[in-house]
């Protein structure tokens, strides 16, 4: 079904999260409309700490979905709704191995990744141990074992040899946006420059 029969979709988004690309990149792949709903994560503090955001999402991080009156949250699961809600143009692939696969990709980056990069994370981590801690280097060193890896599969995936055939550039893409756009990108730019 297409977005116009089934409500509007809201997407309360910030532009430098990558866990809101993920969602973005995924309503664009489905051909999607929705509106924006800025929070801006720095500003003042920071918007999700309001206690007008945290009464959308208790969690206070961006993206959260809303759509007919459910509120969503969680970039992989408003992903894998919104595919479920809208059919065409399909996020995964059609077989149970296929789809397994991109749930790997996708979550190696938003569970091992992400999390230890977050803005709280790195917060955190100044705070309680201020110079002594180099946030960019921690940035760079959990990414860079990440990608690696990913790439690895990928490689695997274009010599044939992992069945990786069925896994759209897309879904990829989804997951793993923004590599590049970090403050380590210079780093990691030069050793996934393909
Ligand atoms: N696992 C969550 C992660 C969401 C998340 O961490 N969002 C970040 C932006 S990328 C955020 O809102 N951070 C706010 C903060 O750290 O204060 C998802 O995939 O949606």
């Amino acid at each position: 079904m297409s977005s116009e029969g089934r409500g509007q979709l809201t997407l309360y988004s910030y532009w430098r999260s990558s866990a809101a690309y993920r969602v973005r990149i995924a309503l664009y792949l489905k051909k999607l409309r929705f509106k924006t709903i800025p929070v801006h994560l720095v500003k003042q503090g920071g918007e999700q700490h309001n206690e007008t955001f945290r009464s959308v999402n208790p969690q206070g991080l961006v993206p959260v979905l809303e759509h007919e009156g459910h509120v969503l949250t969680q970039s992989m699961a408003i992903c894998e709704y919104l595919d479920e809600c809208f059919e065409p143009y399909p996020l995964l692939p059609s077989n149970p191995t296929g789809r397994a696969r991109v749930r790997s990709l996708a979550l190696q980056v938003a569970c091992e990744i992400h999390p230890l990069n977050n803005l709280r994370v790195l917060k955190f981590l100044k705070g309680q141990y201020g110079e002594a801690v180099d946030s960019v280097e921690w940035m760079a060193h959990w990414m860079n074992e990440g990608f690696v890896a990913i790439e690895r599969q990928l490689n695997d995936r274009c010599s044939g040899q992992s069945g990786y055939d069925d896994v759209r550039p897309g879904c990829l893409s989804a997951s793993s946006c923004r590599r590049y756009t970090t403050q380590s990108a210079t780093v990691l730019k030069c050793q996934f420059s393909r």
